[in-house]
C-alpha cells in the first residue's frame, strides 16, 4: 500500500488493484486537421500534456502495473455512431468525412491512432469506444474485473468530456478514481478547472486529483 498526496485528501492505493486509463490521446483530438480542430479548437493546448502523460505511463510501466488506452472512434459503416452525435455542432468536417488524417474518428484511420509519443506497448489493452464514456458499449468493465482492479488513475483528453464522463461511470461502478491533473487537458482551461473542482468537491464525490509527480512518487 502507498499513500498519494491528493485533493481533497490523501488516498491510499493498493498496487495490485490499480490501473492507469489514458483517455483518447488520439491524433484526431491533438493534431491539426483532426476532429478537435474541425470544431474550431486550439489543439496546441492538448499537445502540451504529452510529456507529463508519458511520464505517468512510464511510471505505471516501470511498476509493472496495467496501462489501458482508449480511443473514441466509430466503425467505418457508422452504425455505432448515433445520427444525433454526427449532426452535433458545426464542424468543418463531420465524423466519417475524409480529412487530412483519413476519415474523421473512424477506427483504423490515422487520425484515430494514439499519438506516437504515447503509443501503446504490445500487450497493453486498447479500448475503442463509440461514446464519451469508456464503459458504454465496450468490454472495459469485464477487463477490469478480470484483472481484479478497484482503483483507477485517469489521464487524457478532454477533461470535462470523455475523462469526466468515464470517471463518473467508474465511480458509479464502485471504482476509486484519481485524476492526474497535469496529464489531462481541455480546449477550455476554465472547463478543466471546473471539472476537477466538481469531481473532488463534497469529499471526493466523484474522485481525487493529484499531479503526475505525486502519483509516480507513490508508485516507485
Ligand atoms: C470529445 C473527448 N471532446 N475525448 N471527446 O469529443 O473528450
Amino acid at each position: 500500500m502507498a499513500v498519494i498526496k491528493a485533493r481533497p485528501f490523501d488516498i491510499t492505493i493498493t498496487p495490485e488493484k490499480i490501473a492507469l486509463v489514458v483517455i483518447d490521446m488520439q491524433r484526431d483530438f491533438i493534431e491539426p486537421g483532426g476532429f478537435g480542430a474541425t470544431l474550431g479548437n486550439d489543439v496546441t493546448l492538448l499537445q502540451a500534456i504529452i510529456p507529463a502523460t508519458a511520464r505517468l505511463i512510464d511510471g505505471f510501466r516501470r511498476a509493472g502495473l496495467p496501462v489501458i488506452h482508449t480511443r473514441e472512434c466509430h466503425a467505418p459503416d457508422l452504425l455505432d455512431c448515433p445520427p444525433a452525435k454526427r449532426a452535433r455542432g458545426k464542424p468543418s468536417l463531420r465524423i466519417g468525412d475524409p480529412g487530412p488524417m483519413g476519415r474523421i474518428l473512424i477506427a483504423g484511420e490515422d487520425g484515430a491512432d494514439i499519438v506516437a509519443a504515447l503509443a501503446p506497448l504490445p500487450g497493453e489493452t486498447v479500448i475503442d469506444k463509440p461514446g464519451k464514456g469508456a464503459f458504454y458499449a465496450t468490454p472495459l468493465g469485464d477487463i477490469l474485473q478480470e484483472k481484479g482492479i478497484s482503483q483507477l488513475v485517469f489521464a487524457g483528453v478532454t477533461t470535462e468530456v470523455c475523462v469526466q464522463t468515464t470517471m463518473r461511470e467508474a465511480n458509479d461502478r464502485g471504482y476509486e478514481c484519481l485524476l492526474a491533473t497535469d496529464a489531462t487537458e481541455s480546449y477550455f482551461p476554465e472547463f478543466k478547472k471546473a471539472a476537477i473542482d466538481m469531481m473532488t468537491a463534497q469529499g471526493a464525490i466523484v474522485g481525487w486529483a493529484a499531479t503526475v509527480d505525486q502519483i509516480v512518487e507513490a508508485l516507485d
